[in-house]
C-alpha cells in the first residue's frame, strides 16, 4: 500500500492538568521517531494553556479544549488534502475531538461510513454530568457520539460525527459509575479486560474487521491511549490502571488493522514524557506504529 505518513504533534495537557503529556511529541523527536520512520513531520499544533477553573457545568478548560481541538481538526484535514495518513502524537486524548472531527468530515466527502476503534484503559465517555474530575481528557468519545459540552460539540462540521454502533472499545478496566450508565444508554461495545483476556486482543480486533467489511468498509480512525498498556510495558502515563494490555497484543492488533486497508488515520495519545522511565515509552509508541505500518505492507510486525 503506498502513501505518506504525518506526523502532528499536540503537546497539550490541556484536558488534564499538568499530567505530562505536553512533553510528548517533544520526546518523541528526541529519539528521531519521525525521521527512523520516514515520516513526514507536519510540526506541532499549538494552543492555550490548561485552566484548572471550573465553568457552569463544572467542566474546566472547555474553551482551551475546543481551541486546540480546532487547531489539531485543521492539521488533520491538511494531511488528508495532501494525501496522507495523519498520525496525530500526544498530548492528553482531550485533542482526539478535533481529530475524530477531521477524519468523520473526510469520510463523508469521501462518501465512506465511519468506524473509530479506541483502545483505553479508560472508556472516554463521561459528560460534564458524570465527570468526577470535570477534565475534557474524559470526555472524547462521548463527544464524538454528539454526547456532552455544548460549546465542544461545535468543534466539528457536524454533531454527531460518529454512530455509537460504530465505535468499539478495547482494554478498559476503569469506569466511572456515571460513565457507565452513559455507555449503556448509547449501547456502546466496550471490551474490558476480563473479555480480553478470555479472548484475546487479536481475535477480538479480527472480529472487528470482520463486522466493519461486511458492513461494505469505511474509514476506520484508530485512537490509542497508551494507558490501555499495562503500566509496566508503558509507565510514561498521566492515569496508569494496573492489569493492562501487553505489547505484543497491541502490536499484533495494529497489524491487522493495518493489513485489513481500512485504517486512514492513528492518534497515539497520552504519551506523558515526564513520568517515563528513561524513554520506554517513547520505544513502546514507535512499536505501536511500526505494527500498523509493517501490517499496511502486509508484513509481520516484529517486537524486539
Ligand atoms: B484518558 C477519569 F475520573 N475517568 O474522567 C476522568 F477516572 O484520556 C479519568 O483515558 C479519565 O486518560 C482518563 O477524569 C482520560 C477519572
Ligand atoms: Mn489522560
Ligand atoms: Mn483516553
Ligand atoms: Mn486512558
Amino acid at each position: 500500500m503506498s502513501g505518506w505518513y504525518g506526523f502532528i504533534g499536540v503537546p497539550t495537557d490541556v484536558g488534564n492538568v499538568a499530567c505530562g503529556a505536553a512533553e510528548g511529541p517533544a520526546a518523541l523527536r528526541a529519539i528521531g521517531l519521525p525521521r527512523r520512520m520516514g515520516m513526514v513531520d507536519r510540526g506541532d499544533v499549538q494552543g492555550p494553556a490548561y485552566d484548572g477553573t471550573r465553568d457552569e457545568t463544572g467542566s474546566r478548560s472547555v474553551r482551551e479544549t475546543a481551541a486546540w481541538c480546532t487547531a489539531v481538526r485543521n492539521a488533520v484535514a491538511g494531511v488528508f488534502a495532501d494525501g496522507g495518513l495523519p498520525v496525530m502524537m500526544g498530548g492528553d486524548h482531550a485533542m482526539a475531538l478535533g481529530s475524530v472531527a477531521a477524519a468523520a468530515e473526510h469520510a463523508r466527502r469521501q462518501g465512506k461510513n465511519f468506524f473509530v476503534l479506541w483502545f483505553d484503559a479508560h472508556p472516554d465517555f463521561n459528560t460534564p454530568e458524570t465527570s468526577p474530575s470535570g477534565n475534557t481528557h474524559g470526555y472524547p468519545a462521548a463527544l464524538a457520539c454528539g454526547i456532552g459540552h455544548p460549546a465542544l460539540l461545535r468543534v466539528g462540521a457536524f454533531t454527531p460525527l460518529l454512530r455509537p454502533d460504530r465505535l468499539v472499545q478495547f482494554g478498559i478496566r476503569d469506569i466511572d459509575e456515571g460513565e457507565r450508565a452513559n455507555l449503556r444508554r448509547s449501547g456502546i461495545e466496550f471490551h474490558e479486560m476480563p473479555a480480553v483476556r478470555e479472548r484475546g486482543l487479536a481475535a477480538l480486533v479480527a472480529h472487528t474487521i470482520s463486522r466493519i467489511q461486511a458492513a461494505g468498509g469505511g474509514h476506520v480512525h484508530v485512537s490509542f491511549d497508551i494507558d490501555a498498556l499495562d503500566p509496566s510495558v508503558a509507565p510514561g502515563v498521566g492515569t496508569p490502571v494496573p492489569d493492562g494490555l501487553t505489547l505484543e497484543e497491541a502490536v499484533e492488533s495494529l497489524r491487522l488493522l493495518g493489513q485489513s486497508g481500512l485504517v486512514q488515520s492513528l492518534d497515539i495519545v497520552e504519551y506523558a514524557a515526564t513520568q517515563d522511565q528513561g524513554n520506554r515509552t517513547a520505544h513502546v509508541v514507535e512499536h505501536l506504529l511500526a505494527g500498523l505500518m509493517a501490517g499496511r505492507q502486509g508484513q509481520t510486525a516484529l517486537v524486539a
